[in-house]
């Protein structure tokens, strides 16, 4: 058995985990990073594809977006389809920010590049994972790698191992209010070889159902499409999924679109979940581990970045400066950025996907909301402020009523 000792000990390496732990490194603070897959899967795992402004911010500032800034995508604004128009929507001319096309997979391997090679702070291949003693001073995380047991000992774990880890799992059910929402329908999403439906994201609202055109890169498409949550896959071979994405996104007739090879497809259940608190003892929660958003707005990756940073500077002035209020206030700071960021997510799957049994009066009321987010008014303003994130990025400003007392009847 062999025993290591750091100060944070990182469990999981997605975007949350690896970007928490080149921060803590870039400031001075050690960590050791466990991940159960190995290497070559976290780089080639196809997810999330849209960064708000924040999140390239962040990248930035890390110094982590040489290739971000040649290869990313940035654009302007969006089309918003419904009832046979198109309509764009440019979150630039409505609140001055872009949004940016990247794979997650390309962040991931950007963190992973940025990282020393070889210097024992990254295990890959892990098995076994558990987590130890986080109510008192010196948790530990502890794993076989290669047949070998590994512990590790550190002052604080960060839980950054996704939806089904064992971070959030260590926390007795007692001590923890979990949320969640499934929504009744699913995305099938496909990456294809072939260029983007159209030059921006295309958003589309069809009686038949929600389809999204969204890419990766210039040779890569992303599409999505909603069906039923309880819809077997088997009822949705190639050609039925490529004939609903042209009637949804209301491909005119006399154009030809290039279909293109189906590189891989995937089957998304829309929900939505919130541990709160999301922290205990010494075991902090942060992206997926603690929440998960239906993708529609695009929210995960980024709040997930957030977290880590957010978590990554109290940590760094915890060691280094002897603070405790941002890491004591953790949770509470985050778990109001998250619900925000809930609430939109909530509030455009609702708007995006019609249910089944939809009457024309749920129709007509989705298609009067559409219209009025393409009128460039106040609530395309609002709605671009979320859907960028620019919203989440501002302290809040509410003037609470901490007494009922003498308030009139
Ligand atoms: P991850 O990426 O799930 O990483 C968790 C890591 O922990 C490892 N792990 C363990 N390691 C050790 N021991 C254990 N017991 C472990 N259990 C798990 C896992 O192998 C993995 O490496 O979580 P993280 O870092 O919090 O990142 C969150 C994002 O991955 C996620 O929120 C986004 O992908 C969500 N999402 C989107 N977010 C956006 O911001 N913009 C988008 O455009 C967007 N599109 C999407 C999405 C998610 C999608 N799917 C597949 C759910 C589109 C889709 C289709
Ligand atoms: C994606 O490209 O995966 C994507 C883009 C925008 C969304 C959701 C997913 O709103």
């Amino acid at each position: 058995m062999r025993t290591l000792r750091t100060k944070v000990a990182v469990v999981g390496a997605g975007p949350a985990g690896l970007y928490l732990s080149h921060e803590l490194r870039t400031h001075g603070v050690e960590s050791v990073l466990v991940e159960w897959c190995s290497r070559e899967h976290v780089e080639r795992r196809v997810r999330a594809g849209l960064l708000e402004e924040g999140t390239v911010r962040l990248l930035r500032g890390s110094g982590l977006a040489g290739r971000l800034n040649r290869q990313g995508l940035v654009h302007d604004g969006f089309q918003l389809r419904f009832e046979n128009t198109s309509q764009r929507i440019s979150t630039v001319s409505l609140i001055g920010e872009p949004t940016y096309i990247y794979g997650q997979q390309e962040v991931v391997k950007d963190l992973l590049s940025a990282r020393p090679p070889d210097d024992g702070s990254l295990y890959f291949d892990a098995r076994d994972v558990q987590i130890v003693g986080i109510t008192g001073n010196n948790p530990s995380v502890a794993f076989t790698v290669g047949g070998e047991q590994v512990v590790v000992e550190a002052d604080f774990i960060a839980g950054c191992d996704g939806y089904h880890g064992v971070s959030r799992a260590s926390i007795p059910a007692a001590s923890l209010a979990f949320h969640s929402r499934r929504y009744p329908f699913d995305w099938i999403g496909l990456l294809v070889s072939a260029a983007p439906f159209a030059s921006e994201l295309v958003y589309s609202v069809h009686p038949r159902g929600f389809a999204l055109a969204s890419m990766r890169t210039p040779e890569v498409s992303r599409l999505y499409l909603q069906t039923d949550a309880r819809d077997e896959q088997s009822n949705w071979p190639h050609e039925r999924i490529w004939d609903e994405l042209g009637q949804r996104l209301y491909l005119d007739e006399s154009r030809t679109w290039e279909r293109g090879a189906i590189l891989e497809q995937v089957r998304v259940p829309l929900r939505a979940t919130v541990a709160e608190p999301m922290q205990f003892g010494r075991l902090f929660l942060v992206g997926d581990a603690a929440h998960i958003f239906p993708p529609t707005a695009a929210k995960g990756l980024n709040v997930a970045l957030e977290d880590a940073s957010v978590l990554a500077h109290a940590l760094i002035g915890w060691f280094r400066r002897g603070e405790v209020g941002p890491l004591e206030g953790y949770s509470a700071t985050r778990l109001r950025a998250v619900w925000r960021a809930q609430d939109f997510s909530a509030w455009l799957t609702w708007l995006f996907h019609p249910v089944a049994d939809a009457t024309q009066f749920d129709h007509r009321r989705r298609i009067a909301s559409l219209t009025r987010l393409a009128e460039a008014g106040s609530s395309a303003v609002a709605f671009a402020d979320e859907y960028v994130g620019r919203s989440r990025r501002r302290p809040p400003s509410l003037s609470y009523i901490h007494e009922l007392d003498g308030m009139e009847a």
